[in-house]
């Protein structure tokens, strides 16, 4: 016997300097619950605005019509499916049928959310390769360069994931590591998506010797019907990211085409509830294990959703305080 839920969530945020140009005051989105027998697996699908093509009723709608033709013993189809949904449902389906870890891997790259002096703290309490992200293109790129090249002097072990969101130009680019000091420059990990156009960053990769890492081109291509990770060249890393890419079978089918290529995954944020995020930490030991996944969002907000992440002492809103919006059982 099948039952499904659905909760509607509003959790306060500030999304800060990690989305540039649409600051997000909070976030909506919902929670799902299948249940089959004595046993239910939960499942968060939140579109994230300005990067998810589909709005939150969308997703609220279309994820109805799918749990509807699941409670009536059919499964889930979500080749066409909106992302957010995709993943949201296929979440709680791994869940619910005891795919999903118990274990997590909750050693995260820590994010720069501001001062770069910020990151001692995590990193000084990271185990092993200390791997930190940091936002550039928002200032001069001479700024940024001697910003990177201080935080990289001032931290002998120190790596850097760094991204620019396709914020420069190839001249930006450029300027940018000509403030970087050869001798600094192997510990950049990879630069995400360094210019507004794939050609410029792929160019600025091969000139410069810095590797780049596909995230917004790979959200571009997953929507087109027939892509493949091999029509991305030249890129060290992949940043996967289920609720903007869709099912998780599908992000992990993109996973096994990079890692016969050669490419890092990494496992990565699209600003989910503690819920989203704890959950996506356990998926990550089973398909990147050896990969320190992006996924220091937590402190955005101002409260958790149902699972706390690790060490976060933020408050914890729990199911009694979201509206359920709906609540199925299956006829039989
Ligand atoms: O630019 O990679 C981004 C989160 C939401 C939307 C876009 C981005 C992000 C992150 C997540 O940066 C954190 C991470 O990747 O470590
Ligand atoms: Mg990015």
């Amino acid at each position: 016997m099948r039952s499904a839920k659905l909760y509607r969530y509003t959790l306060p945020m500030d999304s800060g300097v990690v989305l540039r140009n649409n600051k997000l005051t909070h976030r909506i989105g919902y929670v799902v619950a299948l249940s089959e027998q004595d046993k239910t697996g939960y499942g968060e699908i939140a579109p994230l605005p300005g990067f998810s093509p589909e709005s939150v009723e969308e997703a609220g709608a279309l994820a109805k019509e799918m749990m509807s033709a699941w409670l009536e013993s059919r499964q889930f189809h979500y080749q066409d499916a909106f992302p957010s949904v995709a993943c949201g449902l296929s979440m709680a389906e791994m869940e619910l049928n005891q795919q999903l870890p118990l274990e997590g891997n909750y050693n995260t790259a820590p994010l720069c959310k501001g001062d770069a002096e910020d990151l001692w703290p995590a990193l000084s309490n990271m185990p092993g390769d200390k791997i930190a992200k940091v936002k550039v293109g928002r200032y001069e790129p001479i700024r940024d360069g001697m910003m990177v090249s201080l935080l990289l002097e001032s931290m002998p072990d120190l790596q850097l994931r760094l991204d620019a969101n396709r914020a420069w130009t190839r001249e930006q680019a450029d300027k940018f590591i000509s403030y970087l000091p050869q001798s600094l420059r192997h510990r950049i990990v990879f630069i995400e998506e360094p210019c507004h156009k794939p050609s410029d960053s792929l160019s600025f990769s091969l000139d410069s010797g810095v590797f780049i890492a596909w995230d917004e081109t790979l959200q571009d291509g997953a929507q087109q019907p027939g892509f493949s990770v091999a029509d991305l060249t030249g890129g060290r890393a992949l940043i996967i990211k289920p609720m903007v890419l869709g099912s998780l079978a599908y992000c992990q089918s993109l996973i096994e085409q990079a890692n016969a290529m050669n490419m890092q995954v990494v496992v990565s944020s699209s600003i989910e509830s503690s819920l989203g995020l704890t959950q996506l930490a356990r998926w990550a030991t089973l398909v990147a294990p050896n990969s320190i996944p992006g996924l220091d969002t937590v402190d955005l907000f101002q409260e958790q959703l149902i699972t706390p992440w690790p060490g976060c002492s933020l408050p914890v809103k729990g199911f009694e305080e979201l509206e359920l919006i709906w609540d199925q059982t299956a006829r039989q």
